[in-house]
């Protein structure tokens, strides 16, 4: 009991706001802890094993573990969950212990874990550890180097974390499905030496993709490419956490790509090196200067920079990803007449309204009306107004007064007397232009994705 009591204790303090949950049948297995929230929990220091610098997973936690005659054992529970995407749009999921993404499993180089695998899935599973070097038999690639997990069993995988690293976990069976509906969580192997690559604060998330129907619940297993979601822990601005430093902190980010595609993640303000992948360390004089760095399928990228004070986007920089559920086939209609046309329609139609002639901001402001469970495509506030994005966006917020260990949302920047972009109200010159040899076309030719030409 008192083994058990301080488990309890243990996993209270790693996820707050979370319950332990005693599982029938599952005694002589650490608790599978659980957590509901999809808020950033802050870690706590490690309670047992060797000290470590823990990593902020982004609206997300750290799984706890009990130590067994110098061994660390998780109990991961592989099951059906609902997540938030945004305050707004619920999506049906598979995770782990109550959460998709998963818990993110930490640990110290030289550890030995035995990580349990209990599947509550209602088909098998298996479970690999990307980019650690396990024995072959731990790899958990289902029908080469293990039996699936049945419904119902756990597995036990038990291997020496041999280098420090930024590594993910997820399924290895049937993926197409498995993968699509959010199997997978941040792995994190720290150094031994608490002062090797140590920084002020080390951010973690997993990019994904989904596709998910205005209106629907559930993503669409079956897609290859055309998603509508674009995910960091399986939340979309306005829903992912600010990223919150002091001035002048290192600040680390980790992020790990499981889509289909690339994203080349930009971050404002202070330029930024990669000091690490999924392979592990990149060394000093290796590395050079960046605002922009592309992780490929299946890569990880760690990037440090110093912070400066400030509100600094973060975001891909493929900009149909920094949107929410959109249709692929709304024509474009910039520089497009209208008039006439609406005219005609609203004798047919007669609320029908002109939308986008002059670009697709002024969609931010207005309340559209949305099927249930659907967020609108390009939404959020910032303190001059509408920031009209979405999908993988959120905000580096650097203050002076951020107390360590602090991630809760600073809220206003305020920016030093003149430093504010205006509206200039004096005389404005002449601006140099271009020669042009074609005069803009007043009505712009549009080509529509099914290869129709239109006015
Ligand atoms: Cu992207």
């Amino acid at each position: 009991m008192s083994n058990r009591r301080s488990f309890f204790r243990a996993a209270g303090a790693v996820a707050l706001g979370a319950t332990a949950v005693s599982r029938a049948g599952a005694a002589s297995l650490p608790e599978a802890a659980v957590q509901s929230t999809a808020s950033t929990v802050p870690p706590p220091p490690p309670p047992n094993g060797r000290p470590f610098n823990p990593v902020v997973t982004l609206n997300g936690w750290s799984l706890p573990w009990r130590m067994r005659n110098g061994v660390k054992e998780f109990h991961l529970v592989c099951e059906p969950v609902v997540r938030e995407f945004a305050p707004g749009m619920k999506v049906n999921m598979w995770g782990f212990n109550g959460s998709s993404p998963g818990p993110t499993i930490e640990a110290v180089e030289g550890d030995r874990v035995r990580i349990f695998v209990t599947n509550k899935l209602p088909e098998p599973t298996a479970i690999h550890w990307h980019g650690v070097l396990v024995p072959s038999g731990m790899d958990g690639v289902s029908g080469l180097t293990q039996p699936p997990i049945p419904v119902g069993k756990t597995f036990v995988y038990e291997f020496t974390l041999l280098r420090s690293g930024s590594h993910f976990y997820h399924t290895h069976l049937d993926e197409q499905l498995q993968l699509a509906l959010g199997m997978y969580g941040c792995l994190v192997v720290h150094p031994k030496d608490p002062d090797f690559m140590k920084v002020d604060r080390d951010f973690m998330f997993m990019l994904a993709s989904y596709d998910v129907e205005p209106g629907a619940m559930t993503p669409k297993v079956s897609t290859m490419t055309e998603f509508n979601m674009w995910t960091w822990n399986n939340r979309v601005f306005p829903g992912i956490d600010p990223l919150v430093a002091r001035t002048g902190d290192r600040v680390r980010i980790r992020v790990g790509n499981l889509t289909m595609t690339n994203h080349p993640i930009h971050m404002h303000g202070p330029s930024f090196e990669v000091t690490g992948t999924d392979g592990g360390w990149v060394p000093k004089a290796a590395r050079w200067p960046e605002v922009t760095t592309d992780i490929g399928v299946g890569q990880l990228r760690a990037f440090e920079f110093d912070a400066v004070a400030g509100d600094w986007a973060i975001h891909c920089h493929k900009s149909h990803h920094t949107m929410n559920a959109m249709g692929h086939d709304v024509p474009t209609m910039v520089g497009v007449d209208q008039k006439n046309l609406a005219e005609r329609i609203t004798k047919l139609v007669p609320d029908y309204m002109v939308m986008g002639d002059k670009g697709m901001h002024d969609m931010a402001e207005m309340e559209m009306p949305l099927p249930d469970n659907t967020l609108p495509m390009m939404t959020g506030t910032g303190p001059f107004g509408p920031v009209a994005m979405g999908g993988m966006f959120s905000v580096v917020k650097v203050r002076d007064n951020v107390r360590p260990g602090d991630y809760k949302d600073p809220g206003k920047y305020r920016h030093p007397p003149g430093t504010v972009a205006h509206e200039w109200r004096g005389e404005v010159p002449n601006p140099t232009r271009a020669k042009v040899d074609t005069p803009a076309a007043s009505n712009l030719q549009v080509r529509r994705p099914d290869g129709h030409e239109g006015h």
